[in-house]
């Protein structure tokens, strides 16, 4: 028999969580507790309890950070290595000093943010892995913009369930665009990276801005960032899966690691 603090504790969670008002079950009817029933009763919210709480706790857990030593001599290239659209190559040409950033769909007040006002907003430095699904990894130290500060500037609606990210280049005719949910947009880690290793981010590694979304897979780091844009239903982007390669059939939306 457990102590009587924990019986009473549990209880008073069972009856706040699952029984509502009707405490006449509970309260005096002693018999009740040595029940089978009631015992296992008490084991199956515990265990979803556990099981919940765990698996949210470990959305919420930091990726590995690493001391500067760690960071990769060579950076391997994936992908695209420039945006293609019209619009980013003259942003190019000019060093993306004209260049914005769009946060826009289900936020209440749509934004255009430049360069250097995304630099000037608090950062996050992090020295993270990087994790591509085609086998290889590579680190380096990242500087960027929390997620999290832009969306809740720009007034994020308490309807959006996920955060789209539309980039400058493309597979033929297909945009590459990714997306994640709001635990991952909220994560203190997931930045928009303007610096690698304290440089100014290369176009090759996706200048001026690609997303850091350090507890997913390395597709889920869009790179050439144009656009945000918040949703609360990813089918109506292109193919409906929520990223180009999720639309090619290749790899799952939901790349954790
Ligand atoms: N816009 C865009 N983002 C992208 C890609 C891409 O082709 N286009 N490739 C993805 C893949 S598969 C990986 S592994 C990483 C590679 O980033 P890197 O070139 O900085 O190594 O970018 C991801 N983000
Ligand atoms: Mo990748």
């Amino acid at each position: 028999m457990k102590n009587n603090r924990d019986i009473i504790g549990r209880r008073a969670l069972l009856r706040g969580a699952t029984l509502g008002g009707s405490a006449l079950i509970l309260s005096g009817c002693d018999a009740l507790n040595e029940s089978d029933m009631f015992r296992s009763a008490l084991r199956t919210a515990e265990t979803l309890n556990q099981t919940v709480h765990r698996s949210l706790m470990d959305r919420a857990a930091l990726a590995p950070e690493f001391p500067a030593s760690d960071i990769s001599p060579v950076f391997k290239t994936n992908g695209s290595l420039t945006g293609t659209s019209a619009e980013y190559l003259a942003h190019v040409d000019d060093k993306f000093a004209d260049w914005t950033l769009r946060i826009d769909g289900m936020v209440a007040k749509p934004m255009d943010v430049s360069l250097e006002t995304l630099r000037a907003m608090p950062s996050r430095t992090q020295i993270t892995r990087h994790d591509c699904v085609e086998g290889w990894s590579a680190i380096a130290k990242w500087q960027g913009t929390p997620l999290r500060l832009l969306l809740q500037q720009a007034g994020l609606s308490a309807r959006a369930k996920y955060i789209v990210f539309h980039c400058a280049d493309s597979y033929g005719a297909q945009p590459y665009y990714e997306s994640i949910d709001l635990i991952d947009a909220f994560h203190p880690q997931t930045i928009l990276a303007w610096g690698m290793n304290g440089e100014m981010l290369p176009v090759k590694y996706g200048a001026p801005v690609r997303l850091r979304v350090e507890r997913q897979l390395g597709y889920k780091h869009a790179k050439y960032v144009m656009r945000i844009e918040a949703t609360d239903d990813l089918t109506k982007f292109h193919g409906g899966k929520g990223g180009y390669w999720e639309d090619v059939g290749d790899y799952e939306w939901y790349a954790g690691i």
